[in-house]
């Protein structure tokens, strides 16, 4: 090993001895290792074989029935100075952490073995990618990596390249509750998380990593860590524009982002190519434009609701070589879930004999993983050294009121409060109460590393690098009527919302402004050949009075981050009351 590791060596060596592993394995991610990974968990039970004809290489696993998802009360910033982590994250110091986690790591590899596995995030040549060394106990973490990220030997190589690489530090431990904490050490560009299996808080690259510490890497070097999807679409001239979206976890990303446009759009010769569906590294580019990398390699998505209507093109990356977690299956052995299709499911997500009265037969945050390269619509510039340059930004929430379907922020630093000011219902992607409301700023709650208010700064101060700045929209699929029906289709014709924006960033479509923001000009989304013709004023209706509430909220908030706010976004909430104001 070149002088170059030794580094990592050494923190091997020292993390084998502490955990006293009874074995060290160092991960080349080649199709052998993962065989033999794969092998030896079918003779544990930790995986179950999946029907070969239908689903061939596809494996079940289920998780312990208390360890379903992310656990956000448990997962702690800790920084030197509390307010570097921000009221939006747990705190911890320092010392005090690693002395805890010290404690949950002694022996707790004994008669296990420790997995080295080195990845990289994003394409391993690209300048704009970022490498991490994640030890972990768990052969299921092993191979999910091996899909999620770029992993073993030319991470390995680009490591020795670069001399630095995050740290992330993982075991299962017991899988008990009371001793499970998922810590990041931004200012050591480390990570340790203990006591889970689940993917956010095991599989270290995706949201420790590509997320939190990555957001606040990129707040020191210039650039944006975002929960987002991207995706392109290709015009009938053959034009391709990129588009990036934040949405909470489990309110459409995956879909958007494998969108097949509604037989008139796809006739006419529009087309919808796939670069990443969760997380999106945002880079100032020198042409003023700002430049997007996916620094994932494959999808950690929700199986629930997963269906021919809503997602054909993800049904279609299924049948092979996938992993799943805590979906239910048939009398034949195929992985099933709820919004799949009308076959009753023989077992639950927890290998019982499937009863309704039990609730659910896949676990509501049920997922599948797979790699990106396996999906119909994958776009090659998914490997792209330089990124892609990104047209438009969405913020999109779940809200069944007061969200019109689009809104086109004035400029990018109104987008910025747009942004700021997200909320939506929470999902089962997260352990707690379910459909609450809450506040999810750049839909990055759970996940910005340092305090919101730095982080809003730091979105205004990227900004001002851009002469040709994405425009920047907020969006919302979900918004319902009196009788809590969702007005608008969603899914594909959601392609109808993209063309309106993709032209609004060629500054052709019509658009109605309003003191909250531009609204498109009746008639301008179309609506041709949709089954049901929708109720377009309800969906973009803006009503004043529950708009300055709801600038009240924010602004309440804000007030949160105290003096870390940036005076500018205040600014712009004023200017956006008083006209409300005026206008109401
Ligand atoms: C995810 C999440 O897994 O956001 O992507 O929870
Ligand atoms: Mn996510």
């Amino acid at each position: 090993m070149s002088s170059k590791l030794t580094a990592l060596n050494e923190w091997v060596d020292q993390v084998a001895t502490h955990t006293r592993a009874s074995q060290v394995s160092w991960c080349d991610g080649s199709a052998a290792e993962n065989e033999r990974l794969i092998a030896a968990m079918l003779e544990s039970g930790d995986l179950e074989k999946l029907n070969p004809d239908t689903h061939p290489d596809c494996y079940l696993h289920r998780s312990d029935p208390d360890d379903v998802a992310r656990v956000e009360h448990l997962t702690f910033v800790c920084t030197e100075d509390p307010d570097q982590a921000g009221p939006n994250n747990n705190w911890m110091a320092p010392a005090e952490a690693h002395a805890l986690m010290k404690g949950l790591f002694a022996g707790c590899m004994e008669g296990r073995t420790l997995y080295v596995v080195p990845y990289c995030m994003g394409p391993v040549d690209s300048p704009l990618s970022r490498c991490g060394v994640e030890i972990t106990d768990s052969p299921y973490v092993v191979v999910n990596m091996r899909l999620m990220t770029r992993m073993g030997a030319d991470a390995l190589a680009r490591i020795e390249n670069d001399g630095h690489f995050v740290k992330g530090l993982h075991s299962t431990g017991e899988l008990d509750p009371d001793r499970r904490y998922i810590m990041h050490f931004p200012e050591e560009l480390s990570i340790q998380s203990f006591g889970s299996g689940y993917g956010g808080n095991a599989l270290l690259g995706k949201k420790c990593h590509a997320l939190r510490i990555a957001s606040y890497q990129a707040r020191t070097e210039g650039w944006l860590a975002e929960h987002m999807l991207i995706v392109g679409i290709e015009n009938p001239q053959g034009e391709v524009r990129y588009v990036a979206g934040a949405f909470p976890s489990a309110c459409g990303k995956t879909n958007l982002a494998m969108l097949i446009p509604p037989a008139a759009y796809r006739e006419a010769g529009w087309k919808v190519w796939t670069v990443g569906d969760d997380i999106c590294w945002l880079h100032p580019g020198e042409d003023g434009r700002l430049w997007a990398i996916n620094p994932e390699a494959g999808f950690f998505g929700v199986a629930p609701g997963t269906g021919n209507k809503t997602n054909p093109n993800a049904l279609a990356m299924l049948d092979c070589e996938a992993i799943f977690t805590n979906v239910a299956v048939t009398e034949d052995n195929q992985p099933w879930w709820e919004g799949l299709d009308d076959r009753v499911p023989a077992k639950d997500w927890r290998g019982r004999d499937f009863d309704p009265r039990q609730g659910p037969a896949a676990h509501p945050n049920s997922r599948f993983t797979v790699s990106i390269k396996r999906c119909p619509s994958y776009s090659e510039v998914a490997e792209s050294a330089s990124g892609v340059p990104i047209d438009a930004i969405l913020f999109g929430g779940r809200r069944a009121g007061l969200a019109p379907l689009v809104l086109e922020a004035r400029d990018w630093r109104h987008g910025v409060l747009l942004g700021a000011g997200m909320a939506s219902e929470t999902t089962a992607a997260a352990t707690g109460a379910v459909g609450v409301v809450r506040r999810d700023p750049m839909a990055m709650k759970p996940f910005c590393g340092y305090n919101f208010g730095d982080y809003w700064a730091h979105w205004l101060e990227v900004g001002s690098k851009l002469s040709h700045p994405p425009k920047i929209f907020q969006v919302n699929w979900f918004r319902r009527d009196a009788d809590g029906r969702f007005i608008w289709p969603g899914f594909s014709d959601n392609m109808r919302v993209l063309e309106w924006v993709l032209d609004r960033c060629l500054g052709q479509a019509q658009v109605r402004e309003t003191a909250v923001g531009g609204l498109p000009e009746d008639g301008a989304i179309n609506t041709d050949g949709l089954e049901q013709h929708p109720d377009m004023e309800a969906l973009l209706e803006v009503e004043p009075s529950a708009w300055l509430a709801e600038l009240d909220d924010i602004a309440a908030h804000l007030e949160q981050f105290g003096g870390r706010v940036p005076g500018e976004l205040r600014q712009e909430l004023d200017r956006v009351a008083t006209r409300l104001g005026e206008a109401g």
